[in-house]
């Protein structure tokens, strides 16, 4: 944790902090024999450095807070990093002495590429907020920052001027078409490290790599590799949390978010951090250490405050530094630039070869490129995956790679939906008949078009059917989560992580078995659920509770698991959560921590009743289990039992007396119904494998008493078991009917 720098609050455990790093110079003092104050100002540039800004809020701390030692352990012993850092140096101390960054005139054009790395949540952020980050830290580079006229009068002397410009790629490592934004789906984003990386990376030689993310394993808000401190060129780069990138979107637009990646750069540029080489900003011992500028006064750092006279080395401070953690950082001083030419001078890292001429033209960011749009790359969403029969389903296009202009098209097919194609950019698709369907989108504009499928995306589930409350289920069948006999009576299991729920025979509240998930290896963020089969409420009224027996135990103070408890009543299109319970409050054995697998004894199980009234008389309701892992232990459920009262649930429905008769229906059978208030209306029928086949809205009724003639109603049907509907208000109440031939 020596290196490990953290832009923001910290969390850092002390004991263990003084352990790694006298672990550190013990092993520093076997490598190379010399006194160890020698040894600690040789640290700054021998040791392999890894900076980390860390999140403003929300941090995960704890364990989580630095997840790279075994990444120092690995480069400290490296002698080839040791070696890239020495030769580094020495190149700096040479260009400096012989003040070689005079002669640095020209603007340096560095190719840049956004690696957005997203689960299609609000971490695969719009290119708008890519493009205020490129504002801003052209800006930060090229002095041309507003507020820089805000540096108070004793540091204006010697604000520095890096004449670095940022231009997004626009060929790729292939010489395709690029904007500069790549965007990849994996649930890293939710607990990233250099994992990341290892989805995609460009060469380091000829693009400055960016992985957008949504969550750093570490807790920090981003990260970057001092040149020559990583063995793996692929990992070179800056990996920084959405929240943090930008003024605009879903940056929280501090200065401090908005100034993150340009104190990253200033570190993949060699720059430390003003307190020296530290991990802890804040501590007197800092004043004893330099971050080797000259010009950069003795500091012990800053810690999201902006004290303009601060002085805590016996000289003012440079808070406004951008590579302090103060709130108001504005500026870099000429000695930072300096160091910063250097490094840009040097091969180690590849940070010399970013700007040469040849490179610019390789990358599409040479003065004059112009090429016309990219093709699009077709990607898209749905509002929800699933529904029951008669579901609208919301398809929003996030095609990328392109600006949209009045050349794009989009071409959609809809297999089982209504309308089965469009055209539109973001339609909205009927789906009348259960089954599982592929949806795909064609984009084009005038330069070329990709196509997106996805397959069995769209899972539509019939009305009605399934299970009939009471419902317990206590995992005692090996078949879980198959029903042995009736696949409608299936619960089913999914996640984003590769271990899943699962029934297990290791321990049980009642029985021999119980579902649990292994969550204590399962990364952060992670989501696994766990879902009835459909349990037709059709005539179930309140009081309608569900009860399970949970056991958990949290890893330690960190462990914010949260289990949830959603019912939907209609195939899962929506949900609305009913249980939440997040770590200490989930927790089960009394608030302990538990290092090791954690098994419940008869005595750790705690039994819940949720109230889920919200279900009744809906004859498609539905019940999810959902665990999002955060570092704690493992989760177990047994006994789950559902129950509810036989009837209409009067007090809750705008509708009475709702009747077919006589049923089987003929032709002077009346459908009849009291409406207490006045509500919009509209009838449904279903057959039996829930497809729609009969819709009329009757517009708003007042309260009355209605009785209609069916066969003036309804259209004639075919003989079978039918459903119809009614919707008062939004309140479904349906009835099954025959009709014979
Ligand atoms: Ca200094
Ligand atoms: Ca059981
Ligand atoms: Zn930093």
């Amino acid at each position: 944790m020596l290196n490990c720098c953290n832009r923001g609050f910290l969390k850092i455990n002390t004991p263990e902090h003084i352990k790694n790093f006298s672990n550190f110079i013990h092993f520093f003092k076997l490598l190379h024999p010399m006194k160890l104050k020698t040894a600690i100002l040789f640290l700054s540039f021998i040791f392999p450095f890894v900076s980390f800004s860390q999140h403003t809020h929300g941090a995960s701390g704890g364990e989580h807070l630095c997840g790279t030692d075994s990444l120092y352990r690995l480069a400290l012993t490296n002698p080839e990093v040791r070696k890239q850092r020495e030769e580094l140096e020495k190149f700096t101390q040479y260009f400096l002495e012989n003040k070689l960054y005079e002669q640095e005139k020209d603007v340096k054009v560095i190719p840049i590429v956004f690696h957005v790395i997203h689960n299609y949540g609000e971490e695969n952020i719009t290119k708008a907020q890519i493009l205020d980050v490129v504002r801003i830290i052209n800006e930060d580079f090229k002095l041309l920052n507003a507020d820089q006229s805000n540096v108070i009068s004793q540091f204006q002397g010697i604000i520095g001027n890096p004449q670095i410009e940022f231009r997004l790629a626009r060929k790729d490592p292939n010489g395709q078409c690029t904007d500069g934004i790549t965007r990849t789906v994996s649930t890293l984003t939710f607990s990233a490290s250099d994992n990341v990386k290892d989805l995609i990376s460009w060469n380091t030689n000829k693009y400055l790599n960016i992985w957008v993310v949504d969550k750093i394993e570490s807790g920090a808000g981003g990260y970057s590799y001092l040149p020559g401190t990583t063995i793996n060129a692929n990992y070179r780069g800056i990996v920084v949390v959405h929240s943090q990138l930008g003024s605009i979107g879903t940056s929280t637009g501090s200065n401090f978010a908005a100034r993150t990646l340009t104190h990253e750069i200033g570190h993949f540029f060699n720059l430390m951090h003003p307190w020296g080489y530290s991990n802890e900003p804040g501590v007197s011992t800092n004043c004893s250490m330099d971050d080797d500028v000259t010009d950069t006064p003795n500091t012990i750092g800053t810690l999201l405050t902006c004290n303009l006279a601060q002085n805590t080395c016996n000289s003012l401070d440079n808070v406004q530094n951008y590579m302090d953690y103060a709130t108001c950082a504005i500026m870099f001083t000429q000695g930072q630039v300096s160091r910063m030419l250097a490094a840009l001078n040097s091969t180690v890292g590849g940070l010399s070869y970013l700007w040469q001429p040849s490179n610019l033209i390789a990358t599409g960011t040479n003065d004059g490129y112009s090429t016309a749009q990219c093709a699009p790359k077709a990607d898209f969403i749905a509002n929800s995956t699933r529904g029951c029969a008669g579901a609208t389903i919301n398809f929003t296009d996030l095609s990328y790679n392109a600006d949209v202009d009045g050349s794009w098209t989009w071409n959609w097919t809809f297999t089982g939906g209504t309308p089965a194609t469009s055209t539109q950019q973001n339609p909205s698709i009927t789906y009348n008949t259960p089954g599982t369907y592929n949806v795909s989108l064609t984009a084009a504009n005038s330069t070329g078009s990709t196509t997106k499928t996805k397959t069995q995306y769209i899972k539509i589930a019939p009305i009605g059917g399934g299970e009939n409350v009471p419902v317990a289920e206590g995992f005692e069948n090996a078949s879980f989560p198959s029903h042995p006999s009736d696949a409608t009576k299936s619960w089913t299991i999914e996640g984003t992580s590769s271990v899943k729920w699962e029934r297990t025979t290791v321990t049980s509240a009642s029985g021999v078995a119980c579902i649990r998930l292994r969550n204590l290896n399962i990364a952060a963020g992670n989501v696994n659920t766990f879902t009835s089969p459909n349990i037709d409420m059709t005539n179930i009224s309140s009081p309608i509770n569900i009860s399970f027996k949970v056991a958990y135990a949290q890893k330690n103070n960190a462990s914010v698991d949260k289990l949830r408890v959603l019912v939907s009543k209609n195939c899962g299109l929506t949900w609305q959560p009913r249980y939440s319970r997040i770590g200490v409050g989930l927790a089960t054995n009394g608030g302990a921590y538990v290092a090791t697998n954690f098994v419940p004894t008869a005595t750790q199980w705690r039994e819940e009743t949720v109230s889920i009234n919200v279900l009744a008389n809906s004859p498609n309701a539905i019940i999810q289990f959902e665990m999002t892992s955060e570092g704690g232990n493992n989760i177990y459920i047994d006994n789950i039992n559902i129950t509810g009262a036989v009837g209409m649930d009067e007090q809750s429905s705008p509708v009475a007396e709702f009747q077919i008769y006589p049923n089987p229906v003929s032709y002077d059978s009346y459908i009849s119904f009291y409406l207490k208030e006045s509500k919009p209306v509209s009838l449904r029928v279903y057959d039996m494998i829930g497809k729609a086949v009969f819709q009329e809205d009757m517009g708003i009724l007042p309260a009355s008493a209605y009785d209609k003639a069916i066969n003036e109603t309804i259209p004639t049907l075919k003989s079978g078991v039918y459903i119809l509907e009614l919707n008062a208000g939004g309140v479904k109440t349906s009835k099954k009917f025959v009709v014979l031939e």
